[in-house]
Parts: structure tokens; C-alpha cells; sequence
């Protein structure tokens, strides 16, 4: 197994809309399984493709707390087929975004169609931490990021000092 470095915002990497995938073969399996290394690695609770540079509709989750049984899941192609009413207000973070977080209100249960690890349609439905982190990581397959649910006033200060840092980081390696 590999562990991917993580893309860091600004990146236009992030931004990508993603298309789907064709099948899960061998080499999309070995993705998933590399995805889901490095997110335990980082520690996070979820990781969409384009966050390590792969513009494929794939994420990875597993929400569990650390005294409970990990409950791994790799989705492949991940649609939303419903969501509730009721909406369920979250402080996210992203790994994308290290150290900044935010509320962010998103519906409370949702029911996503995928593909598993074999290729086969499955259903599931989530609520809670569970379903806002399986919405989180869709939005990465559409180049949505956190910050873009919050107000454009937060979103610029927590992006321009992101710049900041990896101008600072790129002058301190040179
Ligand atoms: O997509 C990502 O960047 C992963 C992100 C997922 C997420 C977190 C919170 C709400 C919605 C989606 C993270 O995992 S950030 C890190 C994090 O939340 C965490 C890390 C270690 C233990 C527990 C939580
Ligand atoms: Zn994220």
C-alpha cells in the first residue's frame, strides 16, 4: 500500500469537476485501497481522488469513533439518490484545508447509490457525521470545498492565508 501526499488548497487540482468511473478493476481497487491508507494515515475521516491529484469519482470513508469498530468504505461513482428535509449544521475540516474549520449546514440523512470494491451497485443510507462526511468528500468530485458553503468573506481570508503559508513554504525550500 502507498501513502499519497495530500493536495493542499489553493490548487486548481481541487477544482476539477471529476468524471466517472468506467469500472472497478485491479488498478481501481489498488486507488481505493491506497486512499484509504493514507486517510487513516493522516489522520481523516474521509478522502475524495482529487485530493491526492486522481480525477476519478472515487471517495473513501469511515466515520467511526476510535473506540468503536473501523467501518471502512470505498465508493466508486457515488450518487446522491435522496436526502432529508431535516438539515444537520457540522464543523467540518478537510485535509485539504489543514487547520480550518467551519459550520456548514447540509441535509441530515442522505441515501447514495455506488459502486463497491466488486463492481456492484449498492445502496446506502447515512445520517449524521456519517452522511455530512460522505456529501463532504462528493463535493470534492465536483470541485467543492468546504469553504465554498461558507461566506465568500471567511472563504477569502482562510484561502489567502493558505497562499500565504505555501508561498512562505515554497521560498523556504528554494
Ligand atoms: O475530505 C477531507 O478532507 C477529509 C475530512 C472529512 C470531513 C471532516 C469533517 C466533516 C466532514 C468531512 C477530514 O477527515 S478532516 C479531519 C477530521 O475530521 C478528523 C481527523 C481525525 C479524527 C477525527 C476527525
Ligand atoms: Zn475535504
Amino acid at each position: 500500500m502507498t501513502i499519497l501526499p495530500v493536495i493542499i488548497a489553493p490548487d486548481p487540482r481541487l477544482k476539477v469537476t471529476c468524471p466517472p468511473v468506467e469500472c472497478v478493476d485491479d488498478e481501481m481497487r489498488r486507488l481505493m485501497d491506497d486512499m484509504l491508507e493514507t486517510m487513516y494515515r493522516v489522520p481523516g475521516i474521509g478522502l475524495a481522488a482529487p485530493q491526492i491529484g486522481v480525477h476519478k469519482r472515487v471517495i473513501v470513508v469511515d466515520a467511526t469513533h476510535k473506540d468503536e469498530d473501523p467501518a471502512p468504505m470505498k465508493l466508486a461513482n457515488p450518487e446522491l439518490v435522496w436526502a432529508s428535509d431535516e438539515l444537520g449544521t457540522y464543523e467540518e475540516g478537510c485535509l485539504s484545508l489543514p487547520e480550518y474549520y467551519a459550520d456548514v449546514t447540509r441535509p441530515d440523512r442522505v441515501r447514495v447509490r455506488y459502486l463497491d470494491y466488486e463492481g456492484e451497485i449498492r445502496e446506502i443510507e447515512a445520517e449524521g457525521v456519517l452522511a455530512t462526511c460522505i456529501q463532504h468528500e462528493m463535493d470534492h468530485l465536483d470541485g467543492i470545498l468546504f469553504v465554498d458553503h461558507i461566506s465568500s468573506i471567511k472563504r477569502g481570508i482562510i484561502l489567502r492565508k493558505l497562499a500565504k503559508a505555501k508561498r512562505a513554504e515554497a521560498k523556504a525550500g528554494a
